[in-house]
């Protein structure tokens, strides 16, 4: 089932998501609204707080070569934790809850991920590049965090500027 992406600056976006403790059925339909979600808005990743679900689930299906994703490379992340990292990358961010803004965005180059996966199996991954980048960006949205807040001063001024003509231009369109 598709549904509607919590936009900035909805307040629930700060909203620090809860551990999961049950992995039963609710949690698979939970997943599975949220690979529809983020497919029917060409999304790569997707936090359960951005559907307005306040856990810790995340998912992220990243494209191969030729730009397609496959659902066998689906990546469910439950409780995901970095227990290492390591270096620093720059890399252009988007983001399904901020619509239409692009930002180069510094984060750790290679992480070592522990997380449950939607049955509740521990799970173990070592990232880097595009996945690494995806990992830190959907685990920011689980303690409440957007890319964009990560901005320095002046270009998150120019960032509320352009998102606001943005949102004024969509709702008279
Ligand atoms: C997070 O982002 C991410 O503005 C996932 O108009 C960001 O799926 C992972 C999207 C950077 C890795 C690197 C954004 C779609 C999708 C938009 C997304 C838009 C349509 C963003
Ligand atoms: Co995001």
């Amino acid at each position: 089932m598709i549904l509607d992406i919590i936009a900035y600056p909805d307040r629930r976006l700060k909203d620090v998501s809860k551990e999961v403790n049950t992995f039963t059925n609710d949690l698979h339909f939970l997943l599975d609204d949220m690979y529809d979600t983020m497919i029917a808005s060409n999304g790569i990743g997707l936090a359960a707080i951005q559907i307005g679900r306040s856990i810790r689930a995340l998912i992220i299906n990243l494209p191969d070569e030729e730009g397609e994703q496959h659902k066998e490379q689906l990546l469910e992340m439950i409780n995901p934790r970095i227990s290492q990292a390591e270096g620093n990358i720059m890399y252009q961010e988007g983001c399904l809850s901020v619509p239409g803004f692009y930002e180069d965005i510094e984060r750790y180059e290679l992480v070592t991920v522990t997380y449950h996966d939607r049955n509740g199996k521990s799970c173990t991954l070592q990232a880097n590049e595009l996945l690494s980048v995806a990992i830190q960006h959907e685990m920011d949205h689980l303690d409440g965090k957007l890319f964009i807040e990560k901005l320095p001063y002046g270009r998150r001024k120019k960032f509320e500027k352009e998102y606001k003509k943005n949102q004024r231009s969509k709702k008279s369109a």
